[in-house]
């Protein structure tokens, strides 16, 4: 077995210029880069992506030592320029793919010119590929702004052993038949030897649409294509379980002295409100979070149960995201309005009921957050998995605190002993706050200690293994179907 190349739009590493013409490199944040890193950094693979920056923007004196900073961490940068990235990134994947994906079809562009250059750079993305590609090694593609990629390497090597996962949703066939270019995007899947999605769901309405649009057979999760075979499944993604844990133990032990500001909020928080409990709401600023709809469901919260103002807190991380984009650049303007319009008419001399940050925060605030929240309020319309409610749940080490989740999200499925509910039902979010705040602590306890012990045993590692194992006993399968 050779090595595995892992393929997505983005690197799990980030590339600045600054001010003063310095190189600054920082991880990537987003659920897949911080999910993959992990089987990344420990098996003999390497990762083809885009740094995050226009190949216009990296000035020519600083060209090599972008390569070598990237080629330090086994990766392999693919460079676009800014109409590419404005046409392929924010055009076709992040105003076609994005939202359609997502059931947002209000939002949703069908704009020829992206799609031409969505077929480039996935052809970009293939060529940087098929540069490396030794002929026993895997091919891991990743995520759907690379749709097209497992098919364009195919063709160039038709027996290279070739993965794809989906970090998103597969909308109903009903959806995803709207879109013009149906039968190329799911020919571009369909060039992999196994596709995999989070849940049994998204994988079900795949293979829904390949009947529907191609007419290929569909026999239980296998798809007969002639002279292939290709096969689904679903692997819901988990995460570096002891990471989260071992960190959030050590934040405990040990409270770091460095004054940043959410330390200082949490210093605050426990010092002079500590009867105040804390609600935490983290995401990337995106429409499908339900970021909005939560600030309201607090709202509308402290108005029905008043003896809860001045007894609870939102803590509110929305972390930057495809801020080139129309709609989230108009989220931001609501969000900034509905937290100013709360604070406004709630707040008192002694409490802000929410408190709201607009940035990354690092790794350990990250974990102060999760550590320090007596609630996890997390209610997007639709999530293709939800990393932080596993992250959340990870870094409870006296295992109190209660995760409230949304149907909608992927993660939902597997963690039924969190309290379970529909985004869009404003009475039973509201409820199901008061119950969370009031639960007791066994019951807390309870729920987590059945909740952790699956995260623990089906983490990032294992799903990275049982999707390897799966593409590898693919392949066999079809070496073995040939020779009959
Ligand atoms: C996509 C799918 C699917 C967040 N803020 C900061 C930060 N994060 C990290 C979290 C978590 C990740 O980003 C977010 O992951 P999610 O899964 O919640 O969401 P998406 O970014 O939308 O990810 C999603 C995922 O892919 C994996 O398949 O679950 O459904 O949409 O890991 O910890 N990390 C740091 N600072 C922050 O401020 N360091």
């Amino acid at each position: 077995m050779g090595k595995t190349i892992i393929v997505s739009n983005r690197l799990p590493l980030q590339i600045n210029i600054t001010e003063n013409n310095e190189l600054e490199v920082t991880p990537s944040v987003g659920g897949l880069a911080t999910g993959l890193k992990s089987f990344h950094q420990e098996g003999d693979s390497i990762w083809i992506g885009w740094t995050g920056i226009a190949e216009e923007d990296i000035p020519d004196a600083l060209e090599k030592e972008v390569i070598q900073e990237v080629k330090n961490q086994d990766c392999i940068p693919v460079s676009l320029t800014s109409d590419e990235i404005e046409k392929f990134y924010y055009g076709f994947s992040n105003r076609t793919i994005w939202p359609l994906f997502h059931y947002f079809m209000e939002f949703t562009e069908f704009d020829p010119d992206h799609w031409e250059a969505y077929k480039a750079v996935n052809k970009k993305y293939a060529e940087a590929v098929i540069e490396r590609l030794d002929d026993d090694d895997v091919v891991w593609v990743h995520d759907y702004q690379l749709l097209l990629l497992p098919e364009y390497i195919r063709r160039k090597k038709p027996n290279v052993t070739i993965g794809f996962f989906n970090h998103i949703p597969f909308p109903s066939s009903e959806v995803f038949r709207t879109l013009p270019w149906r039968e190329e995007v799911l020919r571009g899947m369909l060039g992999a030897d196994l596709i995999g999605f989070h849940t049994y769901d998204y994988e079900r309405h795949f293979l829904r649409s390949v009947n529907r649009i191609l007419r290929y057979d569909i026999n239980f999760n296998s798809v007969n294509i002639g002279n292939r075979i290709v096969r689904s499944d679903s692997f819901p993604m988990g995460i570096d379980y002891k990471k989260f844990h071992k960190a959030a133990k050590e934040h405990k032990d040990q409270p770091r002295s460095e004054n940043s500001d959410i330390q200082k909020k949490l210093d605050y928080h426990k010092y002079v409100t500590r009867n105040t409990k804390l609600i935490l709401s983290i995401d990337r600023l995106d429409y499908t979070k339900g970021i909005a709809n939560r600030i309201r469901a607090f709202g509308y919260f402290l108005e029905k149960y008043p003896e809860y103002q001045e007894k609870v807190r939102l803590i509110m991380l929305a972390v930057p995201s495809r801020t080139n984009v129309p709609q989230y650049q108009l989220l931001k303007k609501e969000i900034d309005e509905l937290v100013g319009r709360i604070n406004g008419k709630f707040a008192t001399i002694n409490w802000t009921p929410i408190w709201y940050f607009y940035r990354a925060m690092p790794f350990e605030n990250l974990i102060d957050l999760y550590a320090s929240s007596d609630v996890a309020l997390i209610t997007p319309t639709r999530d293709g998995m939800n990393l932080v409610a596993k992250e959340y749940i990870a870094t409870r080490t006296d295992q109190t605190g209660v995760l409230i989740l949304s149907e909608m999200a992927g993660a939902a499925h597997e963690l039924n002993e969190a309290l379970i509910i529909n985004p869009n039902n404003f009475e039973q979010i509201v409820d199901t706050m008061k119950m969370a705040l009031e639960m007791p602590e066994e019951e807390q306890i309870r729920r987590n200690k059945i909740l952790q012990k699956r995260l623990k045993r089906y983490n990032v590692e294992r799903w990275a293994s049982d999707f390897m194992k799966s593409l590898r006993e693919t392949k066999d399968s079809r070496k073995a179907f040939k020779s009959i």
